[in-house]
């Protein structure tokens, strides 16, 4: 129990880190990011990871009007070393490009949803009058690159708290 307790809570603080474009491209000019992303839940305190060659490709992150029109000409941040990471620290929509000519036209161009990591909390009790035990149950969907979708949300089973709590009365 100790030991599932420290792997949640290494998950909850590592996160996922999803290469752009895996398993089957990378970040390159045939890579469709549109199914590439609707594939992969991307939740706060996960990771991309942009992996080209430098000769031909970067990566710029831009904002929505940037995304639609291709255009890098006002960058949030610009990434250059063939193997960024970027962190996912909030919930939201992150749009990133290629600005070489044309690249991000041809649909070198990806948008990712940042969304919150799915809690809930199940308590359950038992017993009856002098002995009522209770006990909190909290479930993480962590983040997976599902292959399909929702049903390969992986729950780390976290049964913590108040287990065994005893009341007297
Ligand atoms: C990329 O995939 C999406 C979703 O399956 C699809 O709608 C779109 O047409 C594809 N784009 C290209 C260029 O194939
Ligand atoms: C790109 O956007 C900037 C404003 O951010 C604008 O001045 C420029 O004309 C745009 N370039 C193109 C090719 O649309
Ligand atoms: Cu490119």
């Amino acid at each position: 129990m100790l030991i599932t307790m420290a792997m949640a809570m290494l998950g909850m603080v590592l996160g996922a880190s999803h290469t752009v474009g895996a398993p089957a491209g990378s970040w390159d000019l045939q890579t469709n990011y549109t199914l590439w992303a609707s594939r992969t839940r991307f939740t706060i305190g996960d990771e991309l990871q942009f992996q080209y060659s430098t000769t031909m490709h970067n990566v710029v992150e831009v904002r929505k009007a940037g995304y639609d029109s291709c255009n890098s000409s006002n960058p949030i941040a610009t990434f250059l070393t063939g193997n960024d990471v970027v962190p996912l620290a909030a919930i939201g929509t992150r749009y990133f490009i290629c600005s070489v000519p044309g690249h991000c036209a041809a649909g070198m161009k990806a948008q990712v949803n940042v969304k919150s990591k799915a809690v809930r909390t199940v308590q359950r009790c038992r017993g009856t009058g002098k002995r009522l035990r209770c006990r909190s149950e909290t479930v993480l969907s962590s983040a997976t690159t599902a292959g399909t979708d929702q049903s390969a949300v992986a729950q780390l089973g976290l049964a913590v708290v108040a287990a065994g709590l005893v009341l007297f009365f």
